[in-house]
Order: C-alpha cells, then sequence, then structure tokens
C-alpha cells in the first residue's frame, strides 16, 4: 500500500529535499502550507504537480487537526518552525508560539486523529548551545543561547513526554547545521555563497559578516533529510544525532569559498560588522553521528569542501544566468 507523508515546513529549505527524497520511495506527499498574499514556493516549484497542498498553520490547533483528518497520513515530518536564531531574540513570543507550542499542537493532532501516526520532529543542535561536552551526543545536556534554542529544548521534551506519556511513535531528530544552494539567504553559509558569486560578477566588492570564529558542524540537507526518513522506518522510537563529526569555523567557510571562486583571499573583501554579532553566542558545535551510524545506517555523503563548491557554483551560475538574461 502506498504510504502517504505529511510534511510541515515543505516551503522550507529542508522541506524541498524531503519531498523531492519522499517522491523516490514511493510517497505520496502532502505538504502544509500557510496562506501568503505571494508566492512563496520556489524551492518545491519543480515538485508542484507531484505533491499535494493542504492549508495549515502551527499557530492554530484546528487548522492541523483539521487536515491530519482529512490526509490521514502514517508519517508526520514537523520541519515548520521560525528557524533564524538571530530573528527570536526580536520576536521571542512569536518563536516561542511556532517553535516550541506549534509542536504541542501537531503532537495534540495526532493524538486525536490517529495515534498510530509516526511523527518526526526537527530538534536541533542549537539546543547544546553553551556546550557542555565536545562531541555533543544525545546524552549532551542542553543549554540553549537564545529564545530559538530554548523554544527547541521545549519542542524535544515535548515530543518525548508524548512517546512516553501517550506511546506515540514520536522521535526528535538533533540536526546540526545543514546547507545547501536552497537555504536562506540570511544564513551565514548561504551569505557567503551568495555574496561570493555578487562579488565574482562585479555586483559589489564586500561581504559584511559577524563572528568569524564562531564554529559549526556543516553538512548537506540533502544528506540528512535521509536521516529523517530513516528515524521513521526503525522498530522503535527514538532520538539521534546527525552531523557530519568535523567542524569549521565561519573564517574557513569564508576562506574555502573565496578560493573555489577563484577569487583569492577572503580578507580582501570581508569586513567584521558587529550589526551581526548575537547578544549571546554559540561558540562551538560538533556532534557525535556514532549513533546515527550504528542504529540507522546512516552517514553524510557530501564533505566539507564539495558543500562549498556546490553552494559557491550554484550562486555563480544563477547570478550568470541573470545578468545574461
Ligand atoms: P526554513 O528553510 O526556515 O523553513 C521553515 C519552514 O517553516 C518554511 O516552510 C516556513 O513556511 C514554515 N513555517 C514557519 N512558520 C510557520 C507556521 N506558523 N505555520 C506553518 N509553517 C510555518 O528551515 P529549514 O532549514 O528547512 O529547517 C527545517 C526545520 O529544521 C526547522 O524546524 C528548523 O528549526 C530545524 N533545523 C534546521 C537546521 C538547519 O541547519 N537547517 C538544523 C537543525 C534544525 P513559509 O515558507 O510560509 O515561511
Ligand atoms: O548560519 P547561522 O545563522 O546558523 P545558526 O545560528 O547556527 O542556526 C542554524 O543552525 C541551527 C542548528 O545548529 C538550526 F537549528 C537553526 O534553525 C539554523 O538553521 O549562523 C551560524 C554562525 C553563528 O555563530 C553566527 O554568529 O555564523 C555566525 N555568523 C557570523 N556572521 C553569522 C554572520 N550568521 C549570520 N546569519 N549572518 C552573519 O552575517
Amino acid at each position: 500500500m502506498q504510504k502517504t507523508a505529511l510534511i510541515t515546513g515543505i516551503t522550507g529549505q529542508d522541506g524541498s529535499y524531503l519531498a523531492e527524497f519522499l517522491l523516490t520511495q514511493g510517497y505520496r506527499v502532502v505538504g502544509m502550507t500557510r496562506r501568503t498574499s505571494t508566492d512563496v514556493h520556489e524551492r518545491i516549484a519543480h515538485l508542484v504537480d507531484d505533491i499535494e497542498f493542504v492549508s495549515g498553520d502551527l499557530l492554530d490547533q484546528t487548522s492541523i487537526t483539521k487536515l491530519l483528518d482529512q490526509v490521514r497520513p502514517q508519517e508526520v515530518y514537523n520541519l515548520a518552525a521560525q528557524s533564524f536564531v538571530p530573528t527570536s531574540w526580536q520576536q521571542p513570543v512569536l518563536t516561542g508560539e511556532f517553535t516550541a507550542l506549534g509542536v504541542t499542537r501537531v503532537l495534540e493532532a495526532i493524538r486525536a486523529v490517529d495515534p498510530a501516526i509516526r511523527v518526526y520532529q526537527a530538534s536541533s543542535s542549537e539546543m547544546f548551545g553553551k556546550v557542555t561536552e565536545v562531541p555533543q551526543r544525545e546524552s549532551t545536556p542542553f543549554y540553549p543561547r537564545s529564545p530559538y534554542g530554548v523554544a527547541k529544548v521545549y519542542g524535544h521534551w515535548i515530543t518525548v513526554n508524548y512517546r512516553e506519556s501517550y506511546d506515540l511513535f514520536a522521535v526528535s531528530g538533533i540536526l546540526f547545521n545543514h546547507e545547501s544552494p536552497r537555504r536562506g539567504k540570511e544564513f551565514v553559509t548561504r551569505k557567503i555563497s551568495d555574496g561570493v558569486a555578487r562579488i565574482k560578477h562585479g555586483l559589489t566588492r564586500e561581504l559584511r559578516l559577524g563572528n568569524l570564529d564562531a564554529k559549526r558542524d556543516w553538512g548537506f540537507a540533502g544528506d540528512y533529510v535521509r536521516a529523517m526518513w530513516l528515524m521513521l522506518q526503525q522498530e522503535r522510537p527514538d532520538d539521534v544525532v546527525i552531523a557530519t563529526g568535523r567542524t569549521h569555523s565561519v573564517r574557513d567557510f569564508a576562506r574555502t569559498a573565496f578560493q573555489a571562486a577563484g577569487l583569492g583571499s577572503y580578507e580582501d573583501y570581508v569586513v567584521m560588522d558587529p550589526r551581526f554579532v548575537r547578544p549571546a553566542e554559540v561558540d562551538l558545535l560538533v556532534g557525535d553521528p556514532s549513533k546515527a551510524k550504528r542504529d540507522l545506517g546512516w552517514e553524510p555523503q557530501v564533505s566539507f569542501e564539495a558543500l562549498v563548491e556546490m553552494m559557491v557554483q550554484a550562486d555563480i551560475e544563477r547570478y550568470a544566468r541573470a545578468v545574461g538574461a
């Protein structure tokens, strides 16, 4: 029997890769979108004929319950969230509503409609924040450093709680940073690859960044959505860290990106701008993916260097098409 998957956050980076992946696995894919006055389906434009859309919002319990009843999925991937860390200081209450309480609304809808539905919650390495051990693993205590991180800790624990309270097949994937040419341009990796491409095409001369010393464990989003699916195919529900096990600084990313574009040293273009420095920083993230390898058979396929190259070339080609048009 064909399985049905419902994805919240289908218009986002991960939603688009997950939809592609589930279609290759033969799923009926249904995406929850919220109403907007303009079309925001850019990342899934190539898939619109293959997926169904239903209207709903993480703020609205009734919409989620009704659409679950209508769609009747076997699997729900809750990827929707206010996902940009700096915005969480500007809109802390809204971030809590989307990113924390939104998870409870999805879980409540599942409980009401069909407790047999398997659900994946998009948890984050931001929960480790001011890290208490290196590398971070499933047992590492959380110490979030932003309203976003705090909201994700709530989302994580409510998922665990519903699993233990109601016996739901509810899992939390603790994913470290994952990037791609579809990453939002406000996140540092895409900001760099986009900036490099603009400089390459002579559209600007500088790139303004914040803290260059922050370190992240960066992987490729296409690899990470496979892990989400694998987590829902296991015999027992469990929480797993998904990471590469390697860490690089923002400076490393910038250096590699400028080199990939043949522009020489990043130092000739990057300007440190205090506007992009955060009230509280997460200095170092590096995950231990050994449980993912052991239990899921999951390993990342794309290296840091290949990821930077992929993002830079995609942005250079995009501007080349725009300039040539
Ligand atoms: P993203 O590109 O920012 O996408 C976020 C998605 O959430 C968009 O589809 C957005 O819809 C939707 N959304 C936001 N608020 C909503 C609401 N109130 N109701 C319904 N939909 C709403 O994020 P991403 O990078 O794909 O990440 C996916 C999930 O993984 C997020 O929960 C994020 O916090 C988490 N995560 C990401 C990473 C990473 O490195 N990418 C790492 C760990 C965890 P619109 O298009 O309408 O705005
Ligand atoms: O790319 P970022 O904005 O990602 P951040 O804060 O690590 O969050 C991302 O990964 C999380 C997983 O750990 C997700 F849960 C979350 O949803 C999101 O996808 O910033 C990365 C680092 C930070 O230390 C920041 O201070 O880059 C530093 N940075 C330096 N200059 C900058 C900039 N970040 C941004 N966005 N813009 C800058 O100009």
